[in-house]
């Protein structure tokens, strides 16, 4: 399957893909792909949001994507890029928008930082960011405060990696807390990394715990995902399956790209030979996802009872953790699981959609 294959017949895919939804819904999403419009009568039903996200550094921003694109409750406005070399990684955002058929949303390039973010980016190496149908603005951290100060209703901010872009912005312009509200998948509050009963410093908040600190003392309402909720989520067995089968262009797409991921993180394997690396791959990808942390950050946008929601203090300590400690600020935490079978469910049905 081509790359021209994919953009042209992208927007009609996305409304076969929007069809088990109810006709109101239908109609919106439609509506959204062909005039790139948000001004229907149905967009009172949606939120507009704003995703910031380190796509690349892990797979599982890529899955939030797919989420993300299947969800006609939310109205992406902005999509930007954090951390490290973010306009190969928006190169990354562009081409997977422009082989599905979304290239009506924006992207901002996020705060430029040293160090490169090798894995996935060569799947867009060749892709011409100028070539983008849609808008891109090179100072992503603008086009969040414009977005955000321009917007008639109250935007929802998704962030999904470390925090240098949200941070700039509210430096730049404090008032954006007063019109957002925040959603993150960020810390670790009762449980660290693989399920253990000991916090850990979450890699999104100890990546850069200043811009950490600056987010999480600002105004707006916050909402977040620790490794207690996050970390807990993969896909094996008849879920993974199921997406693995389903090859529409979001499903296909996202596969593709974490084909390319997962290669790239066995470079390193010196035990490996060239014919390793695409037997492993091919194992790991016939059978299960890695950790998808990112998809809880993007359902908490949508909808949250299907985890134990708790209003916690939370402060950020210079060294990455998220310590819960009175008088700091109150985030609401989704610190347990009601039904995590239920979210996985969720997850592919919105995938497969
Ligand atoms: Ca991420």
């Amino acid at each position: 399957m081509t790359g021209s294959f994919f953009y042209s017949t992208g927007s009609l895919m996305l409304i076969l893909l929007a069809g088990g939804w109810s006709s109101r819904s239908e109609s919106a999403v439609r509506n959204h792909v062909t005039s790139g419009s948000d001004r229907g009568p149905q967009s009172a039903i949606r939120t507009p949001v704003i995703w910031d996200t380190d796509i690349c550094d892990d797979i599982d921003d890529t899955w939030a994507l797919g989420v993300l694109l299947q969800a006609p409750e939310l109205d992406c406005k902005l999509i930007v890029t954090a951390v490290r070399d973010t306009e190969a990684k928006a190169k990354v955002v562009a081409k997977f928008l422009d082989r599905v058929g979304r290239t009506d949303i924006p992207l901002g390039i996020g705060v430029k930082q040293p160090g490169d973010s090798w894995r996935q980016t060569s799947w867009a190496k060749d892709y011409d960011l100028s070539s983008y149908p849609g808008r891109v603005c090179k100072d992503g951290v603008q086009a969040i405060i414009d977005t955000i100060m321009n917007s008639p209703d109250r935007v929802t901010l998704i962030a999904t990696g470390p925090l240098p872009n949200i941070a700039e912005a509210l430096k730049r312009e404090p008032r954006i807390a007063e019109k957002a509200d925040f959603v993150g998948m960020h810390g670790s509050v009762y449980v660290g990394y693989s399920g253990k009963d000991k916090p850990d410093a979450e890699y999104n908040v100890a990546q850069d715990a200043k811009a950490a600190q600056k987010v999480f003392t600002a105004a707006w309402p916050m909402t977040i995902t620790p490794l207690d909720t996050c970390g807990l989520v993969a896909l094996d067995g008849d879920k993974y399956q199921k997406v693995l089968k389903r090859k529409s262009f979001i499903t296909a797409t996202l596969l593709e790209n974490y084909r390319i991921w997962y290669r790239d993180g066995l470079r390193d394997r010196k035990d490996l030979k060239e014919a390793d690396f695409d037997r492993l791959t091919d194992e790991k990808l016939k059978s299960s996802s890695t950790i998808l942390f990112d998809t809880v950050a993007i359902y908490l946008a949508i909808r949250k009872d299907l985890a134990q929601m708790k209003s916690l203090p939370i402060r950020i300590t210079d060294d990455g953790f998220t310590r819960v400690e009175e008088g700091a600020k109150i985030v609401n935490c989704a610190v347990k699981w009601n039904n995590l079978d239920g979210y996985e469910s969720w997850l592919v049905e919105r995938l497969t959609k």
